[in-house]
């Protein structure tokens, strides 16, 4: 069983419950444990096969929460679980992704107007009926329509890091057959986007059978749904659905081109062919029926007279005129970075202290991090004031002087307030050496507003980035209403920084707005936000995103020096 299965019935569980309407600790015990889970780079099931481990070891882990992991590794489910899920069906969860919609609400819709979906919840709020119910009115109604299909969708969806833990395994398991020459994930998961449909993997070998036999062996498969001569579709014990499809060595490249897509880019591609009196199939680039490309990808985007495009920038989004004109970019990897400045000890939420983070980035490869705990107005992650912070700095300071091999400096995640005041004096963030500002409250509020309060911030005298900018969760909370054309405009006149922050759920700048804010001459950073020594491991899922907005090493604040990153922060030159 996978590390994320388990996180995801813990999550599950603390969903239901509050559904339930049980007490916000228990709730939030569920998620905890969720998060440590999702975060451990150990295999949970070895762990627990482990007899010399205590899985109560791990941060927020209690012993009535060892043994429902342990069960669950075991037996393959939680009884509590189970029982849940006979009460609340699981388009009930699924509201919950609605803003607005909180656990309370929807059980009021489930329990007294048996709304049990988000089909019916769409055909409740068209007709009318929504606004008329105790406490939701006509702007709870409006909301909901808004939001619906977002929400529809995103049920649909898996997060990219969540798509990694289910087809990694299966690649593995094929690439280790005699029969398989070749293997691959293709499609949406491979152009790295941050939510994927359904899994696509392709494979070269002459026998097919075997291949599909060897895909329906893994442990993984729960399911084959469908199988032919040389395609099959399967679904993984995780829900997500996989399609392979299994070529001759021949053909491969094109397969693989093919399939990766996009679709629009794909259309291009055929197009560039017809206007050479060629055509482009999932089996090779053909002069009649003379097949003159297939092999590697590289061979097909030649005979379309192209140099290889990254699967990433695979999206008619500008990236033909680039390969026409010979300047693609050389996309940034996770190898270039250096420094990461966005991390949590604890200090306030996280679960590391400071010498146990910074030791973790160092074996990392990292020669750089900023400590950035939250500010007093998150009191719920226990944020720090003026004089906690001061102190903190002082330990901060102390460690630094302990480690060698890395520099930790000195920072602090600000809160901008709702009335677009900074939540620490100016005095405390001039003794930082790092200020991110971010948006946590007051996220709905309208663009004049949420624009007053970040461009207050990339003007305050000691404030050198804006960290997740939208404060969306991907698939479960829209982010702030943005104007990214004055917000990138006026950090550029400020020498401010914008963040790509890494966490799998934030991914906040995304692909787009990342693009456009290099257009704007901004440097981009590229930050974990980790909350435990595992966290920092995240870099790669920014680097993702980072890669889709075609941006290159130098384009990446943190892939400098030290030395050369602090340049960049003009405001503490
Ligand atoms: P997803 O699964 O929704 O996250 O997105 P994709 O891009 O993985 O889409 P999927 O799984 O439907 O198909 C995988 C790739 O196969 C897609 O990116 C391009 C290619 N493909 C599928 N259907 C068509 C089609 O009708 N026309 C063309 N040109 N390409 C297609
Ligand atoms: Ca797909
Ligand atoms: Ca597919």
């Amino acid at each position: 069983m996978q590390n994320d299965e388990i996180a995801n019935a813990f999550d599950e569980i603390g969903d239901l419950l509050e559904l339930q309407g049980a007490n916000t600790f228990r709730v939030r015990a569920y998620r905890n444990a969720a998060r440590t889970l999702r975060d451990l780079s150990d295999s949970i099931a070895d762990l627990v096969a482990d007899p010399k481990f205590d899985l109560d070891e791990l941060p927020g882990i209690g012993k009535d929460l060892a043994g429902k992991i342990r069960t669950l590794v075991t037996t393959g489910s939680i009884p509590q679980l189970d029982e849940l899920r006979a009460v609340v069906p699981p388009g009930v969860a699924e509201m919950l992704r609605i803003p607005g919609l909180g656990p309370k609400k929807v059980a009021t819709l489930f329990k007294e107007h048996g709304i049990d979906s988000l089909a019916s919840l769409k055909k409740a709020a068209l007709a009318g009926e929504i606004a008329g119910i105790k406490g939701f009115g006509k702007k709870t109604e409006q909301t909901i329509l808004a939001n619906i299909d977002q929400a529809a969708e995103a049920a649909q969806r898996t997060l990219f890091a969540v798509a990694a833990e289910s087809v990694e395994p299966v690649i593995r398991h094929l690439r280790a057959r005699d029969v398989v020459s070749h293997v691959e994930a293709a499609g949406s998961y491979r152009r790295r986007l941050e939510t994927v449909g359904d899994l696509d993997v392709i494979a070269a070998a002459t026998d097919a059978e075997a291949v599909m036999d060897a895909l329906a062996a893994q442990s993984l498969v729960e399911a084959v749904l469908s199988r032919g001569p040389t395609k099959m579709r399967v679904r993984l014990r995780t829900g997500l659905e996989l399609d392979l499809r299994v070529l001759e060595e021949a053909s491969y490249g094109a397969g693989l081109v093919y399939f990766t897509g996009s679709k629009a880019h794909n259309i291009v591609l055929r197009r560039r062919g017809q206007q050479r009196g060629l055509k482009v199939n999932e089996y090779g680039v053909f002069r009649g029926e003379k097949s003159i490309a297939g092999r590697s990808e590289e061979d097909v985007y030649a005979a379309l007279e192209l140099p290889w495009i990254p699967p990433e920038l695979r999206e008619d989004r500008g990236e033909f005129d680039l390969a026409e004109s010979g300047t693609l970019p050389t996309l940034v990897t996770t190898d270039d970075i250096r420094g990461d400045l966005h991390m949590h000890t604890t200090a306030s939420d996280g679960t590391a202290t400071i010498a146990e983070m910074a030791l973790a980035a160092k074996a990392l490869g990292r020669k750089y991090i900023a400590i950035t705990d939250h500010s007093k107005r998150v009191s719920m992650a226990r944020g720090l004031d003026s004089k906690r912070l001061r102190e903190h700095w002082k330990e901060i300071d102390r460690v630094n002087g302990e480690i060698q091999g890395i520099e930790i400096l000195k920072g602090i995640e600000c809160d901008i307030l709702e009335d677009a005041t900074m939540d620490l004096p100016d005095d405390v963030l001039a003794e930082a050496d790092w200020v991110i500002a971010v948006l946590h409250y007051g996220l709905k509020q309208p663009r004049e507003r949420i624009m007053k309060r970040l461009v207050a911030a990339v003007r305050h005298p000691y404030v050198d980035a804006i960290g997740h900018p939208s404060g969306r969760l991907i698939g479960r909370r829209k982010g702030a209403d943005i104007d990214y054309t004055a917000l990138f405009k006026a950090a550029a006149e400020h020498g401010v920084l914008v963040e790509i922050n890494a966490n799998p759920q934030r991914l906040d700048l995304d692909d787009v707005q990342a693009h456009a804010a290099k257009k704007h001459g901004l440097k981009i950073v590229i930050d974990t936000d980790a909350h435990s020594t595992e966290g920092l491991e995240m870099t790669q899922y920014g680097i993702h995103q980072a890669r889709r907005a075609g941006l290159e090493a130098k384009d990446v604040a943190n892939t400098r020096t030290l030395a050369q990153f602090r340049k960049l922060l003009v405001k503490r030159l």
